[in-house]
């Protein structure tokens, strides 16, 4: 039988251009997407490895804000097999049209219509690439087939106290997927009918049938009245045109997942939730399940020795507990509990890390304590230091504490007593 839904030809468009304010200083050089994430990986890994395990072989990445590590990363990892018309490639902005780098999300992919008609894609696929889950983008494509919608917006149930921080869609009643209201971060809201302390948040993904997002965007581009936005203005227009339904992520499932990971998807755009997202990783039983190899997250492995865990002065063993680490780690008469370790990261002899998250090459002297920070890359803390035990001297010191008393510490810095 002719089946309609394989023989659409898809293009993923990955926007990777954020700046990510909330997560400073982890984004003072380097973009939003290319923030690492438990150890190994970039959060833009997650997007990437989403699409290309759908079976989407066909990637445009747009980049704009200090995008050389993200650009580096992704051209190391996402090295694709031309051979068969595949590709993920690194589109920065360029200035193709006019005068002005992209304006807004919608100005991006606006900006890169070339890309669009080279491909002659029949469905446009467009995701974020900050948030941690798993996703079977071909599932949410049938969806958007089936009920023959110009727009279809991937969603999840949030609470509503966060309603400010996501696209907030109200479906059609009577109906189960159309869309009658879609409100870009609203400051107040009304809850959900079955429950009114949740709201259903748009997850930043989108499915658009090529010709109705070219001409949305090209008239996007003629108003004045635009901050040329996906979840702002795009989505919004098509809500207007009666032609959005909503694709509701609890119906996702992706090979390998457990009843208990089903459904997992963060946003870690602040520094609190992304400390709290790496904390679930090394709680005794995590919800999401890094380790499932029939859905991987692909990500640039450097050629590293393994982590090696030694005795230290006077005979102190090394002793690591409900902790995630990386390649490379040598810790030697230390402490480490319910932490994650990137690549390299070295521990001398009676230090201690709890509740931490330290980036690659991080250097923990000897009687050094971390405790619930954030380290950025290469930081240096001297022999005896304490971080984050003292959050008032943290800030003098001139770290970030952030509400819920995480410190961290930005990339390179060297802390001596
Ligand atoms: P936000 O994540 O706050 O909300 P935004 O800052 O536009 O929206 O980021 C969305 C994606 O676009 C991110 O991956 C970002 O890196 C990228 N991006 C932003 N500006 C860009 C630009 N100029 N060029 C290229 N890429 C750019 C969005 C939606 C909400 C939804 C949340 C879910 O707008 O409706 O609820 O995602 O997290």
């Amino acid at each position: 039988m002719y089946n309609r839904r394989a023989s659409k030809r898809v293009l993923a468009i990955v926007l990777a251009g954020g700046e990510g304010k909330r997560l400073m200083p982890l984004t003072a050089d380097r973009a939003k997407p290319a923030v690492p994430f438990a150890g190994n990986y970039r959060l833009i890994d997650f997007a990437l490895s989403n699409v290309v395990n759908s079976g989407y072989l066909k990637v445009v990445v747009l980049t704009q804000y200090k995008s050389h590590s993200l650009d580096r990363h992704v051209a190391q990892t996402w090295r694709m097999s031309t051979l068969l018309g595949n590709y993920v490639t690194n589109v920065p902005a360029q200035q193709r049209i006019g005068k002005e780098w992209y304006r807004g999300s919608a100005d991006a992919i606006f900006q890169s219509l070339n890309l669009i008609q080279d491909e002659q894609p029949d469905i446009v696929l467009v995701t974020g690439a900050d948030n941690i889950y798993r996703m079977d983008f071909s599932q949410m494509v049938a969806q958007h087939i089936d009920t023959g919608a110009g727009c279809t917006v991937a969603a999840i149930r949030q609470p509503k106290s966060m309603a400010d921080q996501f696209g907030v869609i109200d479906v059609q009643p009577g109906s189960d997927t159309a869309i009658r209201a879609f409100l870009e971060k609203p400051k107040t809201v009304d809850g959900l009918p079955d429950n009114p302390d949740e709201i259903l948040a748009s997850m930043g993904n989108y499915v658009f049938d090529t010709d109705k997002l070219i001409e949305a965007l090209k008239l996007d581009e003629s108003r004045e009245d635009t901050k040329h936005d996906m979840g702002g203005d795009i989505v919004p227009a098509f809500v207007d045109a009666g032609d959005a339904h909503v694709y509701d992520f609890k119906n996702n499932h992706v090979a390998g997942e457990t009843e208990r990971d089903h459904g997992y998807w963060r946003d870690v755009g602040t520094l609190d939730s992304y400390y709290d997202a790496h904390m679930e990783l090394v709680s005794l039983d995590p919800v999401f399940n890094l380790y499932n190899s029939e859905w991987p997250i692909f990500t640039h492995m450097p050629s590293l020795p393994p982590a090696k865990f030694v005795t230290g002065m006077a005979g102190r063993a090394a002793e690591v507990a409900n902790s995630v680490i990386g390649a490379g780690v040598v810790a030697s008469g230390a402490q480490v509990t319910e932490s994650v370790l990137g690549p390299e990261v070295r521990l001398h002899s009676f230090s201690l890390a709890e509740g931490s998250v330290l980036f690659d090459n991080v250097v923990i002297g000897r009687n050094a304590t971390v405790h619930k920070a954030i380290l950025d890359k290469n930081v240096v803390v001297g022999d005896g230091v304490m971080i984050g035990v003292d959050k008032d001297a943290d800030l003098e010191r001139g770290f970030f504490v952030t509400e819920s008393g995480i410190t961290v510490v930005g990339k390179g810095v060297v802390v001596d007593k």
